[in-house]
């Protein structure tokens, strides 16, 4: 469609007075209202004259197809919220929402927004022990699941006395309910139409995130109301949403961008979207596309590269000229991604860069400008970029060096601090400047190329999975002694995980041990975290003071030089 107008027009002229008002006055929001996600994401929506335009196109595993309105998703949000107020949900108690891509996922997080409560998605691949953690470190007081889901929760709820409520959502009777959980279903509860939204304020906290890092526990990225500022514009101008699109983003609310882009930027500027509770398959994928005539498609390059392994042929077989504007996110999206796309869709992926932390877009190719393959873009308008030398934290003046991504602190969506560890948070700020914990340089026409991360964080298919986390429930299986996780190098998924082990004594290296250390990853933490390889080995590099040296094994399995081992104490 090449006569179509992009929301951003020009970004050399957006990048003019740039001021985050734009977005307040297209919101009618002024400094001091209140501001709840939840209410411009429905109540809004409908008072603007949209109550009867589609929000959501669900389809589920087995074909079945599910369809709200902004009235529905206004009444389904109210339902819940009224419900968990019911159980004595305040705000800023936080309720976990672990389930699988069904409508109840979207509806619960507009629902618990609306009571002025915390919404805490998780994964619903997670093994309980990734579970625990987290609503651990959260003080979660209720989880909304589903059935298939409620034993990993059952596992740990003994260690979990915050824990006041598990929510099933499709209890079906059969099995008598155990202690502290309840059923709720939304088909048969009686909707509620008149509910007083909680008069959240700008800074009140909506969101926590989990992520993960080289040490430690995962953090909680701690997100405010005010963030919907920022998600709802850079939604606007970078994936150009527009009044009749039909819009799909791949991506799990477990993670960040299921979220920010998933729910909360569609809904709030109106659109309708479409979800799949379906794992990757590229006929289903191109099928969905064709069937619902999807316009504007934001997804990961792993998918990218899975549909481009299943071949130029079966794109054929396709009509998808629906799409008009495809966009990428979550690992570096390489220059033959950018190209296949061109040839096979007749237009890119616009690449995207940003964070749990950030909460929206910081770095994007912009649609009209000049999209230069593998490379990041530009900063969005409002937003100071740049790359700083890691000794000094100044920023680079010369094109092309390989610095710190960093970001000046003030954007709406920036991250209010790590739930319960405000240290680590400090500790993200320098020379203030907000380090990203990325690697890129410049080039002289200010567009960033992505050089890798600053620290041992493998990102597995967009996800990312600390070695710490996994070295850690490594410990736990009797026959491992000692381990190391790093990642390795893979054609689709880009890195993926790999633990070396060494055994305790009387356990012998073999491939029956192999998968059940695979398994053990796989269930108490997730299929991302199961390492992908085990190799068995006497002893791990180790610094003379008895640190395992995880970057010598990462040089090897990349075929990197391995640097200075100087400190190496059994070389
Ligand atoms: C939104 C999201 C953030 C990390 C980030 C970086 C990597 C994200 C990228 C990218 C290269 C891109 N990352 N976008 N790397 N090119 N366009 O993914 O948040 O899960 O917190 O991951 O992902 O390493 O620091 P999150």
């Amino acid at each position: 469609m090449s006569n179509h107008k992009y929301n951003i027009g020009s970004y050399e002229k957006r990048l003019q007075n740039f001021d985050w008002s734009i977005s307040k006055q297209e919101l009618s929001y002024k400094d001091g209202d209140n501001i709840n996600i939840a209410w411009y994401c429905t109540d809004r929506i409908c008072n603007m004259g949209k109550a009867k335009k589609t929000a959501l196109i669900w389809e589920g595993l087995t074909g079945e197809e599910k369809r709200y309105t902004y009235n529905d998703i206004r009444l389904a949000s109210n339902t819940i919220g009224t419900f968990l107020k019911g159980l004595n949900i305040k705000p800023e108690d936080r309720v976990c929402l672990f389930m699988d891509k069904i409508p109840e996922l979207y509806l619960g997080f507009l629902g618990i927004l609306k009571i002025g409560a915390i919404a805490q998605p998780l994964f619903s691949a997670f093994g309980d022990e990734s579970l625990l953690i987290r609503l651990e470190n959260a003080g979660t007081k209720a989880i909304i699941t589903q059935k298939k889901h409620v034993s990993k929760v059952r596992k740990i709820i003994d260690r979990l006395p915050a824990l006041k409520h598990i929510i099933i959502v499709d209890y079906d009777g059969k099995k008598p309910l155990q202690e502290r959980e309840v059923s709720f279903s939304l088909e048969t509860s009686t909707p509620v139409d008149k509910f007083d939204t909680y008069p959240t304020k700008a800074e009140s906290p909506s969101v926590i995130h989990y992520t993960s890092g080289t040490t430690g526990q995962p953090k909680g990225v701690k997100h405010v109301h005010y963030s919907l500022i920022s998600q709802y514009l850079t939604a606007k101008w970078t994936l150009d949403l527009q009044d009749d699109d039909i819009y799909w983003c791949t991506a799990d609310p477990g993670w960040v961008t299921g979220t920010s882009y998933g729910i909360i930027a569609p809904w709030s500027l109106g659109v309708t979207q479409c979800v799949m509770d379906v794992g990757f398959s590229a006929e289903k994928w191109y099928e969905f596309i064709q069937k619902h005539r999807i316009t504007k498609w934001y997804s990961a390059p792993t998918a990218i590269r899975s549909l481009m392994k299943a071949g130029d042929e079966l794109v054929k077989k396709y009509d998808l000229s629906s799409l008009v504007h495809l966009t990428s996110v979550g690992e570096p999206l390489n220059s033959e991604a950018v190209i296949w796309s061109e040839r096979v869709f007749g237009k890119p992926f616009y690449d995207t860069f940003w964070q749990t932390e950030t909460g929206s877009i910081m770095i994007a190719n912009y649609p009209g400008m000049k999209v230069k393959p593998g490379s990041m873009g530009k900063a969005f308008p409002g937003i100071t970029a740049t790359v700083v030398d890691p000794e000094t934290f100044e920023p680079y003046k010369e094109p092309g060096k390989i610095g710190l991504i960093a970001f000046k602190p003030g954007w709406p969506s920036m991250m209010r601090t790590y739930w319960n560890n405000e240290e680590t948070y400090k500790n993200k700020f320098k020379n203030g400047w907000y380090l990203s914990g990325d690697r890129s340089s410049i080039d002289n026409e200010g567009y960033f190329w992505f050089v890798g991360r600053d620290d041992d964080v493998i990102n597995t298919a967009g996800h990312l999975v600390s070695p710490f986390e996994v070295e850690s429930a490594l410990l736990e299986h009797p026959a491992v002694a000692e381990s190391a996780v790093v990642s390795k190098p893979d054609e689709v998924n880009m890195e993926v995980v790999k633990a070396f082990i060494t055994l305790k004594p009387g356990y012998k290296p073999s491939a029956d041990l192999e998968l059940d250390i695979m398994n053990f990853i796989r269930k108490k933490l997730s299929p991302l975290a199961m390492p992908q390889a085990v190799e068995y080995v006497d002893s791990l590099p180790k610094t003379r003071s008895g640190k395992i040296m995880r970057r010598v094994l990462h040089a090897k399995e990349w075929g990197q030089d391995i640097g200075d081992i100087s400190t190496l104490e059994n070389d």
